[in-house]
């Protein structure tokens, strides 16, 4: 994903507070261990999370509490018409168990 340039005090206090029913879905839907780091040279946010099932919390976009967010986050992220973030699927290169 990416952030808007400035705005990365803004971006971690709303995630700071993020609603408790955001985060209610997003574990319900079986994702855990989710962690955004941020890469302040190019603005760049590295999420990363496991999985206990298909859906990743990019795949809850029909959702109305994700609609929502969405919205909300959208004045300091990269977004598509539909106001979800930009975001990127990278290829693992390297893994060590
Ligand atoms: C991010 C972005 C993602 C969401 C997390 C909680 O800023 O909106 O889609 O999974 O917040």
């Amino acid at each position: 994903m990416f952030l808007k340039p400035g705005f990365r005090d803004e971006y971690k206090k709303r995630h700071d507070q993020i609603w408790p029913e955001l985060a209610d879905l997003i574990k319900s839907t079986g994702v855990y261990d989710y962690s955004i780091f941020l890469d302040e040279e190019t603005n760049v946010l590295f999420g990363v999370q496991k999985q206990d099932g298909d859906l990743s919390s990019q795949d809850l976009g029909a959702n109305p509490i994700v609609r929502k967010w969405w919205k909300y986050m959208a004045d300091i992220m990269e977004t598509n018409l539909d106001n979800s973030p930009v975001t990127i699927p990278l290829e693992e290169v390297f893994y060590l168990d």
